[in-house]
């Protein structure tokens, strides 16, 4: 086996920051790297935490990876701050909360933000989650603010996807709207210190009513305190129960091969795009265009033949 895969299995955290920092920044050797890596993915649960900005998602986090550790699990955590340029580092506040984490072995933490990920934020998020998984951790949260269908994008990743939410925060419709509540395995109300947590509750069950859900899965409810980390075992206890409820009833691997069927999708568009881009800016294709101007030929012909051209082609980095 390669050195540098056996340093990433041996969860060498330095090795492990300066793989995703290669991928993240569009290494030249960034797919076969990842090709390397792929036969040994697949084991990790992957976790998904999601809400409006401040919901206390790091917080609970924290909370969980303590929980983890005690269960003796290793975790891999990816805080995905798209609103943020900075990427390798940790995001500010959260820096301070985790680097009491940052001695032990069994955890890793990577931030990243919008900058450098070439295929876009959610594709480098799932090529971390990649190396974390071939690193062998246990449990991979990932952290996103729920804001944007980029962050849906990057939920489609998780095995179980717990939406954060706080009383008197505003209308829970208009998180529905967004499309979040639809992707909630588990609803999380943080910040149940605060007046209004029963009744942003009893709001939450009325939309799941509405919502018939078709799976006998019916996302609970859960209350919790991030800051006193209050909770976090029944927070854990109902992520695993979803596990185990996905892994009886089929829908573990159903999920699985689907986010594997967009994942494929994605790379496929966003090659055929770079092709295409490659392609029309030979000269050859100005002058395609003004025979097309010419009358010479037809915009159709033109696209059917340039688009056999791209196809054609293959190999090369995606
Ligand atoms: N009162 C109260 N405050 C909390 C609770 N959980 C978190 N907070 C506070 O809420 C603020 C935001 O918490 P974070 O954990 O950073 O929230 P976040 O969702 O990760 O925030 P972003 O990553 O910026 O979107 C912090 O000041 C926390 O101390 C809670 O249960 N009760
Ligand atoms: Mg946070």
């Amino acid at each position: 086996m390669d050195d540098w895969l056996q340093s990433i299995q041996n969860k060498d955290k330095r090795h492990i920051a300066r793989l995703i920092s290669r991928i993240e920044n569009g290494d030249p050797q960034k797919i076969k790297i990842l090709e390397e890596l792929y036969p040994f993915t697949g084991n990790a649960y992957l976790i998904g935490l999601t809400g409006p900005p401040g919901a206390g998602k790091s917080s609970l986090l924290d909370g969980l990876i303590r929980h983890l550790r005690d269960e003796r699990l290793t975790v891999g955590v990816i805080a995905v701050d798209p609103t943020s340029p900075f990427t390798g580092g940790a995001i500010l506040g959260d820096r301070v909360r985790m680097t009491k984490h940052a001695l032990d072995e069994g955890v890793f933490i990577r931030s990243m933000g919008s900058r450098g990920s070439l295929g876009g934020l959610s594709r480098a998020t799932k090529e971390a989650v990649r190396v974390l998984d071939a690193a062998g951790f246990d449990v991979i949260l990932i952290e996103t603010v729920g804001v944007g269908q980029a962050e849906l994008d990057i939920m489609h990743i998780a095995d179980t996807v717990a939406l954060v939410l706080n009383p008197g925060a505003g209308d829970v419709v208009q998180v529905f709207k967004a499309g979040i509540m639809e992707i909630a395995d588990l609803f999380v109300i943080n910040k149940s210190d605060r007046p209004g947590a029963r009744r942003l509750a009893a709001e939450i069950e009325e939309l799941l009513d509405l919502a018939k859900h078709g799976h006998a899965w019916r996302p609970p409810i859960l209350h919790t305190i991030g800051t006193k980390s209050e909770g976090i075992e029944d927070l854990w206890r109902e992520m695993t129960r979803h596990r185990d409820y996905l892994q009886a009833c089929g829908e573990w691997s159903g999920r699985r091969e689907r986010n594997l069927e967009q994942e494929v999708r994605e790379v496929m568009e966003d090659l055929v795009r770079r092709r295409l881009e490659e392609e029309l800016n030979l000269p050859e294709f100005k002058q395609e265009l003004e025979r097309v101007a010419q009358r010479k030929k037809d915009p159709y012909q033109v696209a059917r033949e340039w688009l056999e051209r791209v196809l054609g082609r293959t190999g090369g980095e995606c």
